[in-house]
């Protein structure tokens, strides 16, 4: 990790974390001018360093790797999806659209299941449908703090974006890895059991005795896939990328008979959820490029 990171920006004045201290910074003028506007997440250069105010000066904005808008921050490693097992209700599209998201912008998506104490078994149904998409899944239980140490490990070195449906647990998670009430938490609606979209800013905070920070948003929404092509979509499938035995040329894997998809699915290696999914995206990306041309 570089050095110095802007954690929070509020009109015009910017938290720097540097060895692990704070700096509220200025950005020099060059940047206005520049149009360039420093976000949480950027690397930055610091100068005149006041120790005793802690103030400083951003001289320089390191490049970005990515930038989301939703919630506003670059150079994400990685997205922290998480979900619950029984209530919220998993939607496992918007869990498929955020992987995609997330490997298009080259971050490494991380399943988060959490409320394990709700269904054990429907939290490893879950881990056997990710299991070929993702490197890395926890399971964790919030409350009593279950599976928190090895989420915890998981964080570290990178900036993670908690994302997933509100009231599934992500600032409760949130609290429980930095050991306090940063955030504040809702109940779930009785009537609906959904979450009642408590989160509505978006702060990164640092992680105790190891480096990484964690961002918690109110991101159920980020869907960014901006100009992705529908034939490209496969690239962002761990269970379809590399395989090459497709007998169709350009195969774009959504016809089924005589598709290579046929015996992947077959040997358990693509589940059927995860194909349908990826049909209804593939078409939702095709409408889309359609309706460019319009
Ligand atoms: N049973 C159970 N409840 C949990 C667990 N984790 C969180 N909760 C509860 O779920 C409710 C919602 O938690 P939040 O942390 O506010 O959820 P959130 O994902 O931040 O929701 P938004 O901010 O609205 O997006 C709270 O009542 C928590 O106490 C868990 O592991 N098990
Ligand atoms: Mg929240
Ligand atoms: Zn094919």
């Amino acid at each position: 990790m570089r050095d110095a990171v802007i954690v929070k920006g509020v009109g015009g004045l910017y938290t720097v974390r540097k060895d692990g201290k704070s700096y509220v910074c200025r950005a020099r003028g060059i940047f206005r001018k520049e149009a360039l506007s420093p976000v949480i997440g950027d690397y930055v250069e610091i100068s005149e360093i006041d120790e005793e105010k802690m103030e400083a000066v951003i001289d320089e904005v390191f490049e970005r790797k990515n930038k989301l808008v939703r919630p506003n921050v670059a150079n994400v490693d990685q997205l922290a999806i998480v979900i619950s097992p029984i209530f919220p209700k998993p939607d496992f599209l918007l869990i498929d659209r955020l992987i995609v998201t997330a490997l298009y912008k080259e971050i490494e998506p991380l399943l988060v299941i959490n409320k394990a104490d709700q269904d054990r078994l429907a939290c490893e149904k879950i881990r056997e449908e990710y299991k070929n998409a993702l490197e890395n899944i926890a399971i964790t239980c919030a409350v009593t703090g279950e599976g928190i140490d090895a989420l915890k490990c998981l964080l570290k070195d990178k900036i993670t974006v908690m994302c997933g449906q509100s009231g599934v647990g992500k600032s409760t998670i949130l609290n429980s890895i930095l050991e306090t009430q940063v955030m504040e938490t809702g109940d779930i609606s009785d009537k609906t059991k959904r979450g009642k979209h408590t989160t509505r800013h978006s702060e990164m905070f640092s992680l105790k005795e190891m480096e990484g920070y964690v961002i918690d948003s109110p991101g159920f929404s980020m869907y960014e896939l901006d100009d992705l092509e529908p034939i490209e979509l496969q690239k962002y499938y761990p269970e379809l990328n590399g395989k090459t035995f497709c007998k169709f040329q350009d195969c774009s894997h959504t016809k089924e008979v005589g598709c290579m998809v046929e015996e992947l699915i077959e040997k358990g290696l693509f589940p059927e959820g995860r194909y349908d999914r990826y049909k209804y995206i593939y078409e939702e990306l095709r409408e889309k490029e359609l309706n460019k041309y319009k």
